[in-house]
Formats: structure tokens, C-alpha cells, sequence
């Protein structure tokens, strides 16, 4: 791209002098963003931060979603996953079915179980660190990155117990980081549509807080496309960022599209492809203290995702397999791609594709193994 790029929208002006310098956006900035049409000035001002953090490189892993049970004491109005135990399309694995489960397409070599699920009201904090001790036993190899701020906390409560200590039983039992998900938007006028049952914003602050000062890496999410404000999106990117000076804890952030299909919010209209890549854009841009941003392909699909890679996302995610979650609520993504496929995304945008671990350390394959070089 020119040094000099034209800026169609005036208003960007001081937003690109603050780019060049390396200097912090302000939530006012943060707003000119969300409200200027002017895409192509934004993504050039995400393009160079992302060149600048991430180079040319493009990551990806090779993961599988386990979701041991959608039952869920919560009723999310932006959900079309949870279902309550009396619900016949509800299910719950048993621990046997967990590990049969991860074991599925394992000549993948995956390196990441991604594990999240229903607030379930009979499974224990003791269940679950035998589920995670019985998957390290299995796959010893394999990281495993499981429940959200959300499950923490209601585990805790459960359990009768604090936060940390319910992060260190499931640390001890072989959780090594955390991913980003429930963090939905912080803002309470909000939450009290979309997902009322659920941990306030400052409580999921708080619960990841708590992961990070325990020694744990997480990921943060924001979900948008719904019934948010601009300042709410604001908001929300500027609170991570205020917790991520004060722990380092954060490894990515992943904006994930709502989608409203088979919700109580299905007449709210799905989001445009504009909207995605400005939230990639956006987000690259204010949070500075962030390493990656990801463009999960399974909410954006792969050719929104592909393009993003050039508006600021250095990662596409992985593998997946078996996506429920977003599929549940109409994604008519596929639910898992070859790694051939993410290659071939990568490429094709011109970037250099590195597969990566959770924590992102360079994954090595050969014909028959991979290793982590660290
Ligand atoms: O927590 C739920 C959101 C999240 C809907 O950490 C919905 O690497 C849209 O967190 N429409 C799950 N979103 C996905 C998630 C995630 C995905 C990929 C990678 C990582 C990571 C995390 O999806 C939920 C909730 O915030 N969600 N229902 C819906 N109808």
C-alpha cells in the first residue's frame, strides 16, 4: 500500500496521524471508526497495525469444538444452543462420550480441544476435572482451552467456592488456557435483552482477571449485530483493553457476527459483510495491546474471512469440526474445513500461513508428525 493513502472521509484525518505515530485511539476515534463509511481508509489504517504486530504472516491450528452438554439453566435470548434438561432434543455426553468424541478425525493431529458448553444443573466442578483428566491422559499432546468466563464463574458458585480456586482444580486437572467467549457487550441496557441470565460485564472482567492472574491465557470475544450502539461497541473494545494494560492476559480477540436465526431475536437482520470487516478493522485498531485478531471464518465465512485478512485479522481459527454453536443458530457455514482449504485462504490473499498452537507457537508437520517449536 502508498504511504499516502487518500482518506475520502475528513474525519479520519487525526485517526491516520495517530496510526502513523503508534500512538493509542481514543473511544471518541474509536466512534469516528464505527460511524465513517470510508472502509477502504480504515482498513489501510488496520492493514498497517496488523502488518506492523503481525507481519505477512496469516495464522491458523488444526482444532476440534467439543460441547459436552447444551443444557442450560440460562435462557439467552441470543442463543439457539442452550435448551433446559426437559427439552428432548437435549443432550449430555458421558465422560465416555467426551473422549470418543475427541478422539474423532484424529488423523488431523490436532493440537486444540476447544470445550465449552450449557450451564448445566447437575454436572460438578468434580466432572468436569475428570472429563479434562481423562482427555490429557488420551491426548497428552493436545492443548486444552476450555470454558468461558461465563462457566467459570457459575462453576464456582455451584461448587460453593471461589473463582480462583475453581480455576486452579480445573488448571490441576489439565485446563491450560481459556477461550473468549460470553463476553457478549459489556453495556448493562443490553445485557438485560440479549442475555440477562448471564454474569455481568464486570463480573466476566473480573473472572478473566482471575484466570490471568493465575498464570492462564485467555481469548475475548465481543459479540455485535444486534441491538448495540456504536458506543457500546466502543465501550466494550476499550474495557478489554483497560484489563489487558493491567494483566497481558488477553491472546486474541475474535468479534463474532450475531446471528439471529432459531432466537427469540430472529427478526433482527443478520449483519452485512461491511459491518464484519469494519469490526475486524475497528478492533485491530483499538486494541493496541492485543497480539491477534481473529476472523473466525465459521461466523464470517471463509470468503468474508479471507478478505479480512487484509483489514486487519491475522488468524482464521482452525479446523473446528463440528461447530454447533453457531450452526445451531442457522450458519450455513460448512462445520469444518481441511487444513488444505485454510492453506489455500491464506495464500490466495497473498499472506504467508502459519499453523500455530493455541499460544501461537509454530507447529511443524511432516508426513507422519508434528511438533511445537518453541
Ligand atoms: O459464547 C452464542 C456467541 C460464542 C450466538 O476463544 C452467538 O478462540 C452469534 O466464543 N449468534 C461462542 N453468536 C463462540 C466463541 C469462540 C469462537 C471461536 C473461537 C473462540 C476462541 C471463541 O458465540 C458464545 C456467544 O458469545 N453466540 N449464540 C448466536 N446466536
Amino acid at each position: 500500500m502508498s504511504a499516502q493513502p487518500n482518506i475520502d472521509d475528513a474525519r479520519l484525518l487525526p485517526v491516520l496521524e495517530k496510526v502513523q505515530a503508534g500512538a493509542r485511539l481514543s473511544a471518541a476515534d474509536g466512534l469516528a471508526l464505527y460511524q465513517s463509511p470510508d472502509i477502504l481508509s480504515i482498513g489501510y489504517m488496520a492493514n498497517l497495525v496488523r502488518e506492523r504486530i503481525n507481519g505477512n504472516t496469516t495464522f491458523f491450528n488444526v482444532n476440534r469444538h467439543i460441547n459436552p452438554t447444551d443444557v442450560c439453566v440460562a435462557s439467552c435470548r441470543l442463543c439457539a444452543f442452550g435448551k433446559k434438561a426437559r427439552d428432548p432434543k437435549a443432550y449430555t455426553m458421558s465422560l465416555e462420550q467426551v473422549w470418543e468424541t475427541a478422539g474423532r478425525g484424529w488423523s488431523e493431529a490436532i493440537t486444540e480441544f476447544h470445550i465449552v458448553g450449557g450451564l448445566h444443573p447437575e454436572l460438578t466442578l468434580d466432572w468436569y476435572c475428570r472429563m479434562l483428566r481423562g482427555l490429557k491422559e488420551r491426548f497428552p499432546s493436545v492443548h486444552l482451552k476450555a470454558f468461558t468466563m461465563v462457566e467459570i464463574s457459575y462453576l464456582a458458585q455451584r461448587s460453593k467456592t471461589t473463582v480462583p480456586d475453581t480455576l486452579q482444580r480445573l488448571r490441576e486437572a489439565g485446563m491450560d488456557s481459556l477461550p473468549g467467549g460470553g463476553a457478549e457487550i459489556f453495556s448493562e441496557r443490553v445485557r438485560r435483552i440479549i442475555c440477562d441470565h448471564k454474569i455481568d460485564g464486570s463480573e466476566w472482567l473480573n473472572v478473566a482477571r482471575a484466570a490471568h492472574r493465575a498464570g492462564l491465557k485467555s481469548n475475548c470475544t465481543m459479540l455485535y449485530g444486534h441491538i448495540e450502539s456504536d458506543a457500546d461497541r466502543v465501550d466494550h473494545l476499550v474495557r478489554l483493553r483497560e484489563l489487558q494494560d493491567e494483566t497481558h492476559g488477553f491472546v486474541t480477540f475474535i468479534p463474532l457476527a450475531f446471528h439471529p436465526d432459531h432466537t427469540p431475536l430472529q427478526h433482527i437482520p443478520k449483519t452485512t459483510g461491511f459491518d464484519d470487516i469494519r469490526n475486524i478493522a475497528v478492533s485491530r485498531l483499538m486494541l493496541d495491546n492485543i497480539p491477534h485478531i481473529k476472523a473466525y471464518w465459521v461466523m464470517m465465512t471463509p470468503k468474508i474471512a479471507q478478505i479480512a485478512q487484509r483489514f486487519g485479522a491475522d488468524d482464521l481459527d482452525g479446523t473446528v469440526v463440528e461447530e454447533k454453536i453457531y450452526h445451531d443458530a442457522g450458519a450455513t457455514t460448512e462445520q469444518s474445513l481441511r487444513r488444505a482449504e485454510l492453506l489455500r485462504l491464506i495464500t490466495e490473499a497473498g499472506r504467508e500461513p502459519v499453523e500455530r498452537d493455541t499460544l501461537y507457537r509454530p507447529v511443524e508437520r511432516t508426513e507422519t508428525a508434528f511438533t511445537v517449536l518453541v
